[in-house]
């Protein structure tokens, strides 16, 4: 069969498809790139080779998968991505053009390539007479790319806002003291979760207040892997001495508040997630103009009570106008609980 078909089902290629997914993990979640993986099949649908792609500027799955095999081998194989293969030059070639060199059979693919430039790979190959099968597990790989996906759909990063409170959604007591809210495993968490983002966003109010150095660190101290860029947001001039500006990425900063154009900035610059950390005033500023996608919300079993609220004016002014939220995931962290809530009907 010639043409492009969609499979709304999970069929005989979803098996396949979960391991290019599970493939893709292996790259990095962070960076201008989604993270892809490909699955070729042999007709009897056996595996020939695998690939993934390790972030801007080194090759695409399609290309890694192919590249383990000899010239040939790939003719009439069907090709899984978890993502349409791209169809133009960026950082590295057309993989539409290497499938079709490689002499696939069939392509069968996740998720559309939401790019204006790189899409147009399966309709590319469908019209030179391969069998396309677009949609596969299509939910399953749009969540293991959201951020990704979010971020070109709307031409700025994902923006995930993150606070730990006390139950009663307090960050600080009374008198400013705001250590040790949650517990090991939640603090933990919050720097697995750094690692993975390209920035992390910060009020000049809360780096003056706490002095952060908006790093992600292992249990022992130690800086991870990959380190998000630090982000600082306000008026107030940023001393020379701060934490911030002694860490391993330079920080960016914007005396402007306007966060329209500092997501445009950033986007610009190839951020594609960030992580607004604090304080209460600039996470309300991003909520109450819409720009967030995510909401990480560690809550310890703790009663402070008193002024230091998560968060402040939101412009809510009647319980008609306030945002409902959809709960994507609930977590338990030693004592504390992570409740993971995005935009509804996004
Ligand atoms: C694919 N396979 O593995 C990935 C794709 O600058 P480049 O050449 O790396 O191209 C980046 C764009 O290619 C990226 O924005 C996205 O649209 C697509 N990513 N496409 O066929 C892959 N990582
Ligand atoms: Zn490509």
């Amino acid at each position: 069969m010639t043409g492009t078909t969609h499979a709304s089902t999970p069929g005989a290629f979803a098996t396949a498809m979960r391991r290019a997914i599970s493939l893709s993990t292996l790259g990095p979640s962070w960076g201008i790139n989604p993270r892809v993986g490909c699955v070729l099949l042999d007709v009897n649908g056996a595996v020939l080779a695998e690939g993934w792609h390790r972030g801007a500027g080194t090759a695409h799955a399609e290309v890694d998968a192919l590249s383990q095999l000899p010239p040939s081998a790939a003719r009439g194989a069907t090709a899984v991505v978890t993502l349409e293969p791209c169809n133009h030059t960026g950082r590295t070639g057309p993989c539409s053009e290497a499938l079709l060199r490689a002499g696939i059979g069939r392509l069968v693919y996740g998720v559309r390539d939401p790019g204006p430039a790189s899409s147009g790979g399966a309709e590319r190959l469908a019209n030179a007479g391969v069998d396309v099968i677009g949609g596969v597990s299509a939910d399953e790989v749009s969540e293991s790319i959201h951020a990704w996906l979010t971020a070109e759909r709307l031409r700025r990063p994902f923006v995930t806002i993150k606070w730990a409170s006390s139950l009663d959604g307090r960050i600080a007591a009374a008198d400013g003291s705001s250590r040790w809210i949650t517990g090991d495993p939640a603090r933990h968490d919050v720097h697995e979760r750094r690692a993975a983002v390209d920035a992390i966003v910060a009020g000049t109010g809360t780096v003056l207040a706490d002095d952060p150095s908006l790093t992600a660190r292992r249990p022992d101290g130690s800086l991870a892997e990959h380190q998000p860029v630090p982000v600082i947001i306000g008026e107030r001039p940023v001393p020379d001495d701060a934490a911030v500006r002694r860490g391993p990425v330079p920080a960016l900063v914007y005396p402007d508040r306007d966060l329209p154009t500092v997501l445009t900035d950033l986007f610009e610059r190839g951020i594609r997630s960030v992580f607004v950390e604090g304080g209460p005033t600039l996470a309300s500023a991003f909520l109450a103009a819409g720009l967030w996608d995510e909401i990480l919300t560690y809550t310890a079993p703790v009663l402070i009570g008193g002024p230091r609220l998560a968060v402040t004016d939101i412009g809510v002014g009647t319980l008609t106008d306030a945002p409902r939220l959809t709960v994507h995931d609930v977590r338990r962290l030693g004592d504390d609980v992570l409740f993971i809530t995005r935009p509804k009907g996004r």
